[in-house]
């Protein structure tokens, strides 16, 4: 067989070995107080990973965090010690293609810490997908869809404030779903609020709330058949997340469907869900699985058992969001579409040109790789010293 057959391409003949990794903690002020049940935020926090491979690429990755370690057990600070101290220097050296042996390694260096993988692997996926002039889609089987619906959190307390601001909403065409975080105020006056908004926004928008593990199960099933009347039609996490037995209780007296997210980190913590009868619809997040690939792995049991798909948050910049979207338009089904507004909650979004938002969807990047670049002006500017 003549050489010239075998020769790749010089084009192709990238030297994929990570080089360097760099862990950046930044600081992003939000357009508003967004208060959950157990934190509120003026200001996200991320780490932004940038991963260089000796060809020169360079692949960026986001790990979000919610309020410290409160709405999980990592935060920044932890999430760039683990970093800089255990999951980079296991992988210096590795070729970047190789994802599953990253991801081993990774798994061999530490325990969880599942935000600061999932950053990691995003950055492989965008480093990997920009060499070859591919979106990270495309290496997790191809996308089906290039648009999903997206949803807008309600999240100051104040329902004046809410109303108004899901009017603004409506008006602009950008999100006529809206999901009312509660368990920051009483079960009693969340229930006057969330009557306040489903009439204001009665036969325009549709309400799903998520309580955040506030309630015990006596308070959740006298407020769940409140929002049954009001017409909402998801309710995220009412019980803490421990309780699978709680929830599945409750979601056989329910008639409205729950959603599982702060109880499903893992492929064997959804299996356990299912298995519990315990929600109907799973929240993804690369923050709670670890990465992109472990995203699809826990769709695939959820799939596997008849439990619909939903994709999650933690209100990423254009960054991680791109992230989540090549992982959700690859899902055969997502029926209940997805919640990264987070670039929108941002005074300022960390890349050149942000994810576009119409028409009540938000859709995906068409550049290889994550199909976004950060600003270094604006990584600067919010990177804490
Ligand atoms: C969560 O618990 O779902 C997502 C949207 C939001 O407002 O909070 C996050 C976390
Ligand atoms: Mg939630």
């Amino acid at each position: 067989m003549p050489d010239t057959l075998l020769a790749i391409p010089a084009d192709l003949r990238r030297d994929l070995t990570i080089e360097t990794i760099r862990a950046t903690i930044v600081d992003v002020p939000t357009v508003r107080k967004h208060k959950l049940s157990s934190t509120s935020v003026t200001a996200q926090n991320y780490v932004i990973v940038q991963i260089r491979l000796t060809s020169g690429i360079e692949g960026i990755g986001e790990a979000a965090t919610l309020g410290g370690p409160r709405w999980s057990e990592e935060s920044v600070e932890s999430i760039k010690a683990t970093i800089d101290t255990y999951l980079a220097p296991a992988l210096i050296g590795v070729s970047a293609d190789r994802l599953g042996s990253a991801r081993l390694r990774m798994d061999a260096a530490a325990k969880r810490n599942n935000a600061a993988k999932g950053a990691i692997e995003s950055a492989l996926f965008d480093a990997v997908g920009k060499t070859l002039n591919l979106p990270a889609a495309a290496l997790l089987g191809g996308a089906v869809r290039d648009a999903i619906p997206v949803l807008w959190t309600l999240a100051s307390g104040d329902p004046a404030q809410e109303i108004e601001e899901a009017e603004r909403k409506l008006e602009a065409r950008l999100h006529n779903t809206f999901k009312v975080k509660i368990g920051a105020l009483s079960p009693a006056e969340d229930m006057v609020r969330m009557t306040k908004l489903a009439r204001a926004l009665e036969g325009r928008a549709t309400l799903i709330v998520d309580a955040n593990q506030a309630w015990d199960e006596t308070i959740a099933l006298r407020c769940v058949r409140v929002l049954a009347d009001l017409g909402v039609t998801l309710i995220e996490q009412p019980l803490p997340a421990w309780n699978n037995a709680g929830m599945a209780r409750l979601s056989a007296r329910s008639t409205v469907p729950l959603m599982a997210d702060e109880s499903v980190f893992t492929t064997h913590d959804m299996l356990d869900v299912a298995r519990q009868a315990a929600a109907e619809v799973v929240s993804l997040k690369i923050v709670k699985h670890g990465g992109l690939i472990a995203t699809k792995s826990v769709a695939a049991v959820a799939d596997a058992a008849g439990i619909g798909l939903y994709g999650g948050c933690l209100l990423e910049s254009s960054v991680g969001a791109s992230a989540h979207l090549q992982v959700f338009a690859t899902l055969s089904d997502l029926p209940w579409g997805c919640e990264h507004f987070g670039p929108q909650i941002l005074t300022e979004d960390l890349v050149a040109e942000p994810l576009r938002f119409a028409d009540f969807q938000i859709h995906l990047p068409t550049g290889p790789g994550l199909g976004v670049e950060l600003d270094p002006a604006k990584l600067r500017r919010f990177a804490r010293n």
